[in-house]
C-alpha cells in the first residue's frame, strides 16, 4: 500500500466489485470495502483491504467511492440510507443501469453535495486491470479528470460525455450488438443440431462468416449517419423475399422462430414504405420510434 495514493472505498463485493477492489489494492491504493453480506469482505481483507461495518463507514473512509451492486434500484436504496453522508465525496457508480437511472442518481448526488460519475464496465471480472478491459464514464469532466488516474487501474478510461446517462447508453449499445450476435449464433447452432451437425464443427464455418460480414459495419454506419441507404450489395427487396425461407425452415426443422419473426415484420414494413432498393442499414431508421 502506498500512502500517497488516494483512499478508495468499494461498496458491493459481488464478482465484479471484488475484482475492482482487488485491482485497487494491487495498484497500492488504501482500500476500504463494504458488502451487504459481510462474509464477502474476507478475501479482500486477506489482500490488505479494511472492512467497514456499514456503508456509511466505508463512504467516510474513501475519497473515491466506487459502487457496484446488482441493479441501480439497489444503488438508489443504498444511497437513500446514506443521505448527506456522501457530501464532499465522489461517487463512481459502475452498476449496470439505464441512462435515465444514471441521470436520476446524478441529480440525487448533487442534491446531497456529492460529485457523481456513472460508469459502464466493458469487461468481465477476470479482465479487470488487464489490457483489454475498459470503462465508460460520464458526468462532470472535471470530476472525471480528477479521478482518472485512480480509475485507470481498472482498465482503459473512456469519457462518454458530461450527460451522466452517456456511459450507460454506450455500454448498453455495445451489449446490444453483442446480444444480437449471440442470439444469431444460438439460432444457427439450434438449426444445425436438428440434423446432428455438431455446433463445434459448425462454428468453424460460422466464425469466419460472421467476421467477414461484420467487416461491413463501418459502411453500414456511414449509411446510417448520412441517411443514404441505396445499395448495390443486398437490397431489402431481396432480403424480404428470402426471409420467409428462414422462418419456414425453422418451423420445418422444429426450431422456434420467435427470435426472428419480428425481423420479417420489419422487412415487410420497409417494403410497404417503399425502401425496396435500400440496404439493410435502412433498418436503423425504421427502428427509430
Ligand atoms: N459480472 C460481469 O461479468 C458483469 C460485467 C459488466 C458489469 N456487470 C455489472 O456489474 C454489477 C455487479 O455484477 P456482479 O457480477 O458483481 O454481480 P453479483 O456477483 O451478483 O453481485 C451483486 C452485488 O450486489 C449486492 N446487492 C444486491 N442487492 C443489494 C441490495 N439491495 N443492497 C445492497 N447490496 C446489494 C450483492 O450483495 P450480497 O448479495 O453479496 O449481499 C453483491 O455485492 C451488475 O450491475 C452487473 O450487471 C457485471
Amino acid at each position: 500500500m502506498s500512502p500517497n495514493k488516494p483512499q478508495v472505498s468499494v461498496l458491493g463485493l459481488g464478482m465484479m466489485g471484488s475484482a475492482l477492489a482487488a485491482a485497487f489494492l494491487k495498484a497500492g491504493h488504501p482500500v476500504t470495502v463494504w458488502n451487504r453480506s459481510p462474509a464477502k469482505t474476507g478475501p479482500l481483507v486477506a489482500q490488505g483491504a479494511l472492512p467497514a461495518e456499514t456503508a456509511a463507514e466505508a463512504v467516510a473512509a474513501g475519497n473515491t467511492v466506487v459502487v457496484c451492486l446488482l441493479t441501480n434500484d439497489n444503488v438508489q436504496e443504498l444511497f437513500d440510507t446514506l443521505g448527506d453522508a456522501v457530501s464532499g465525496k465522489t461517487l463512481v457508480n459502475l452498476t449496470n443501469g439505464t441512462p435515465a437511472q444514471a441521470r436520476e442518481l446524478s441529480a440525487w448526488a448533487t442534491q446531497h453535495g456529492a460529485d457523481y460519475l456513472d460508469g459502464g464496465i466493458m469487461a468481465v471480472p477476470q479482465m479487470i486491470g488487464g489490457p483489454h478491459a475498459y470503462v465508460f464514464y460520464s458526468g462532470p469532466q472535471q470530476t472525471f479528470e480528477a479521478h482518472r488516474e485512480t480509475l485507470a487501474v481498472l482498465g482503459g478510461t473512456k469519457f462518454a460525455g458530461t450527460d451522466p446517462g452517456l456511459a450507460a447508453l454506450n455500454d448498453l449499445a455495445l451489449l446490444t450488438g453483442m446480444y444480437g450476435m449471440v442470439l444469431g449464433v444460438m439460432q444457427a447452432f439450434a438449426l444445425v443440431r436438428t440434423e446432428n451437425i455438431p455446433a463445434t464443427e459448425f462454428s468453424e464455418l460460422l466464425v469466419p462468416w460472421i467476421s467477414a460480414m461484420l467487416a461491413g459495419a463501418p459502411e453500414w454506419a456511414k449509411a446510417v449517419d448520412s441517411g443514404e441507404h441505396l445499395t448495390d450489395v443486398s437490397s431489402l427487396a431481396v432480403n424480404q423475399a428470402a426471409f420467409p425461407n428462414f422462418l419456414a425452415t425453422f418451423r420445418d426443422q422444429g426450431v422456434s422462430p420467435e427470435l426472428f419473426e419480428p425481423f420479417q415484420a420489419i422487412l415487410d414494413r420497409a417494403i410497404e414504405q417503399g425502401y425496396e432498393a435500400d440496404g439493410l442499414s435502412r433498418i436503423a431508421d425504421l427502428l427509430k420510434k
